[in-house]
């Protein structure tokens, strides 16, 4: 028989990487998913009907729903991606980040063991690069002290502890993959990269002015997330429960994302002014396309992320330079450049369809 995975969060980028994944591998996947209005399923819409996927409504901060579900599926594996994931958001909404972020990783950990799975269920935890923070070593590895540096990170600093706790406490195999940012054509739009690569898209195709951002300076160790989801799978894959640094161990700051992206739509840009005063301008034209909008600062911004994945690539045998940062950025903007036109064609169709009404032809 093969073994049956609960992903909490399959909606998210990750989640439904994650699913596709394990699906191939002959899985029983199960993943959870919240009650809302408009239903947000585009990134899973290609998995349901399939007979090995299942879907359930439960929230992180109902601990009856999740002790419920896990009593049902009985997972041999659990991937608790589900989180409040916006650092941004996070100064917003601190108590709830903490709700899900925080308590509700212990809310698993509790379901685990209050239905008896505590000595067969394995558990990865979504752990985060954010609990470097204001970072005080260059690069970060596995020993390097944490500083975590947003409501979020603190939030997720507690689910990492409380998951080392679970594991020491009642010798449970839960671990914590130490994830930096890795992005992707499913990525939310309000991250940097995709917010990005979106503009360049839609700039090409005449649909928008100008793109605000906040730091160009930001410092990321950037990868590609069909990549990292493999190695939570390996993380819970290892003969012992070890929490590792998953990352690219290259690092670029927004403003080089930026160039690249726009030189992948066709557009090279050149920078001018410092700090807020900050301009990107098209070479050919002369036209601002990029400006910095303090909107976009965060009352602490963590600035200097760069992961050393020695222990992975050791450990795991994982690559971590399987998708280059280059490639990376042009597997977005290829995406994002087909999307605006379909968007643009679309468009036009309603366009039309809103002239018929009017002209009473359809009704
Ligand atoms: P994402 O795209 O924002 O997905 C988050 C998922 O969590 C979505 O399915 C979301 O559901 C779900 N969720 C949010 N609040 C919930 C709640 N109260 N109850 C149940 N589900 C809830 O995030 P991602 O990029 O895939 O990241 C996956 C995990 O890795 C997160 O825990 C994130 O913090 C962590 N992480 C991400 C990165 C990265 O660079 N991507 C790096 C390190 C760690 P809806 O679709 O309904 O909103
Ligand atoms: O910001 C700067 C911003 O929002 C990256 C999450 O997946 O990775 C992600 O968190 C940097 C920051 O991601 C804009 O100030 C400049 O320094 O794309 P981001 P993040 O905060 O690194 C970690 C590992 C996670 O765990 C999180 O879940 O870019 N920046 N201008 C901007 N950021 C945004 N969002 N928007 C801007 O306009």
């Amino acid at each position: 028989m093969g073994k049956t995975a609960l992903i909490t969060g399959v909606t998210g980028q990750d989640g439904s990487f994650l699913a596709e994944f394990l699906l191939e591998k002959g899985y029983d996947v199960h993943g959870t998913i919240r009650r809302s209005s408009v239903d947000f399923r585009e990134r899973i819409a290609h998995l349901e009907g399939k007979p090995n996927f299942h879907l359930h409504y439960s929230d992180m901060t109902d601990s009856m729903s999740l002790v419920a579900l896990i009593g049902r599926v009985r997972p041999d594996e659990i991937y608790n991606l589900a989180a409040q994931s916006h650092v941004q958001v996070s100064f917003d909404s601190p108590e709830y980040t903490a709700d899900v972020d925080a308590v509700g990783v212990l809310r698993v950990l509790e379901a685990v063991r209050q239905c008896g799975l505590e000595s067969t269920c394995r558990i990865y935890q979504a752990s985060t690069s954010e609990l470097y923070g204001k970072v005080e070593e260059v690069p970060q590895n596995e020993n390097t002290p944490f500083h975590p540096y947003s409501p979020y990170a603190v939030a997720k600093q507690y689910g990492f502890w409380i998951v080392k706790e679970y594991r020491e406490a009642y010798n449970m195999f839960c671990c914590s993959g130490i994830l930096f940012n890795h992005e992707s054509e499913r990525r939310g739009e309000t991250f940097v990269t995709r917010k990005i690569t979106l503009a360049a898209s839609r700039i090409r195709h005449g649909k928008q002015d100008k793109l605000y951002l906040g730091n160009l300076s930001s410092l990321r160790d950037w990868g590609y997330a069909r990549d990292y989801v493999e190695c939570m799978w390996m993380i819970l894959q290892h003969e012992k429960p070890e929490d590792f640094v998953i990352a690219t161990g290259e690092q670029h700051s927004v403003r080089e994302f930026c160039q690249l992206a726009f030189h992948y739509v066709g557009i090279e840009l050149e920078w001018q002014g410092e700090g807020a005063d900050e301009k990107g301008i098209d070479k050919a034209t002369g036209r601002v396309l990029v400006e910095v909008s303090p909107d976009f600062y965060r009352p602490t911004d963590v600035v200097n992320l760069w992961g050393d994945p020695s222990k992975a690539k050791r450990v795991l045998g994982w690559n971590p330079q399987k998708t280059t940062f280059d490639q990376l950025v042009k597997i977005m903007v290829q995406h994002d450049m087909a999307k605006v036109a379909v968007e643009n064609a679309g468009d036009a169709i309603r366009i039309n369809l809103a002239e018929y009404l009017e002209k009473g032809i359809v009704k």
